[in-house]
């Protein structure tokens, strides 16, 4: 199994859990051992998997699920605290101290992403008020002082280095020299494809005679297996003090980060995630493993199910029971929706879908949501307590009204025919998730998006 292959083989796992008909000892071993070989797939140390699997077994299976919890999203966010455990709980980070010099120096392979980085790297520490220097000890690229030069100039940062000189140590030096009052200093590396043994041993004398205060291994987020053999690789020759994944926008989910976290033990410190030279952020373990997982920021999820407690009286659920749901219902229950936050963020949320549905939908569906709540409102009490009665001439007043055209009114009263039918057969399966003044838990919002 590819690296890339990861996150969505640990996702299958919980996607299983998550459609089990129950979630019993029997359930939860699988899915420890399902994480087990995704692990151990992703070349995690075993000693590792089998620490975290155990972790995730026992705590899953002994902790008192608090109430409003169902045991399946209690599952879901034991997996989800172990392997954030595993990636560090909280952020590391960077120590640099004005007014006493850092050297960082920056390696990986070809294409990696270094010298583009350690621009964003710089813009980042200058915007702290860091007063930071770059320096060119990449002998090896064309152009390569160029290509720094350029980025440099574009945010008024100064930069050292010689295209002439091929002694990537002696630039390096000279760099130190020159910056010496900086409080941030940056050395961008060569890397190379072929000859991977001839750039190992240019880190290890550059590391050896210039001893920077931190090597950063950059490691391209969208790559596979090669990220533990490129980690391990750096690390004989360099001790690697934290690490940079860049390219997280992409269709990567960083997986292979994984893996060269367990292959250094040094902590991730910053992903890049775009070429913009903003596009640079702190890492955030829980951020990360929710990316990770395809499935958001589990615990705010969590939270935010709580926080929509839908309340309905008593009685208006007895109507909804005897098959009365009205327009008026419907808004109210879009209202809900909204007051859940973004649409799109609650959407992304849910387990599944930040797989599934394409931003662009995801779009349409809260545009939709904000007209559909004009176009009830423009229409009489009447007729959103009886959506019969609308008619040609009705449905053209209210688009006029409302300023939205008669295709999105007929569609609405579509939704509500849906709805209303939906709300039938969850009576007839006893079954009413958003109503009674019941919590909508995890499950039931699955449920009822299948
Ligand atoms: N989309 C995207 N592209 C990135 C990101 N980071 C770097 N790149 C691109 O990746 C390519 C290679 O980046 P470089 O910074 O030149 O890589 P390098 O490690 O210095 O490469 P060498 O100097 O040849 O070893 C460039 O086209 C960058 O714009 C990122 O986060 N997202
Ligand atoms: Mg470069």
């Amino acid at each position: 199994m590819a690296l890339e292959r990861f996150g969505s083989s640990i996702y299958d796992a919980l996607r299983k859990i998550m459609r089990a008909p129950v979630v019993d000892e029997a359930a939860v071993k699988e899915l420890a051992r399902d994480l087990q070989r995704a692990l151990l797939q992703a070349d995690v140390n075993v000693q590792l998997v089998l620490s975290i699997s155990k972790n995730i077994e026992e705590r899953a299976l002994k902790e008192k699920v608090p109430p409003g919890v169902s045991r399946r999203e209690h599952v879901i966010k034991v997996v989800y605290e172990e392997l954030t455990k595993f990636l560090g709980e909280k952020p590391v980070l960077l120590k640099v101290e004005p007014g006493k010099r850092t050297v960082l120096m920056l390696v990986g392979i070809q294409g990696s992403g270094k010298t583009t980085n350690a621009a964003k790297l710089v813009r980042y520490l200058q915007k702290r008020g860091l007063k930071t220097g770059l320096v060119c000890a990449d002998t090896y690229r064309p152009g390569a002082y160029d290509q720094l030069q350029q980025l440099a100039a574009r945010i008024n940062v100064p930069i050292s280095g010689d295209p002439k000189n091929k002694n990537p140590i002696d630039i390096a030096q000279k760099g130190l020299k020159h910056f010496s009052n900086q409080d941030v200093v940056i050395i961008d590396t060569a890397g190379r494809h072929k000859e991977e043994k001839g750039l190992i041993e240019e880190m290890k004398m550059l590391e050896k005679t210039i001893k920077p205060d931190e090597v950063i291994l950059v490691i391209d987020g969208t790559i596979g297996q090669q990220a533990a053999v490129q980690a391990k690789a750096f690390h004989e020759a360099t001790p690697i003090g934290s690490i940079f994944v860049t390219k997280l926008d992409g269709s990567g989910r960083g997986g292979g980060a994984l893996s060269a976290v367990a292959a250094t033990g040094a902590p991730i410190k910053f992903i890049s995630i775009g070429e913009r030279i903003e596009d640079i952020e702190q890492f955030v373990p829980s951020r990360f493993v929710g990316r990770l997982l395809g499935m958001g920021d589990l615990q705010s999820l969590v939270e935010k199910v709580r926080e929509a407690e839908v309340q309905v009286p008593e009685k208006k659920m007895k109507a909804f029971l005897s098959g009365k749901f009205t327009l008026t219902d419907m808004y109210e229950q879009f209202e809900a929706m909204k007051g859940m936050g973004p649409f799109k963020r609650i959407l992304k949320m849910l387990p599944g879908m930040s797989y599934n549905i394409p931003d662009d939908k995801i779009d349409l569906a809260e545009d939709r949501l904000e007209k559909w709540r004009v176009i009830i409102q423009s229409m009489t009490p009447n007729e959103r307590d009886d959506p019969k009665t609308f008619n040609a001439s009705r449905i053209k007043r209210v688009a006029r009204g409302s300023g939205t055209s008669e295709k999105e009114i007929k569609e609405l009263l579509q939704q509500y025919g849906m709805m209303k039918k939906m709300m039938k057969t969850l009576r007839r399966k006893r079954a009413l998730p958003f109503l009674g003044g019941k919590k909508i838990s995890m499950d039931q919002l699955g449920k009822l998006e299948e």
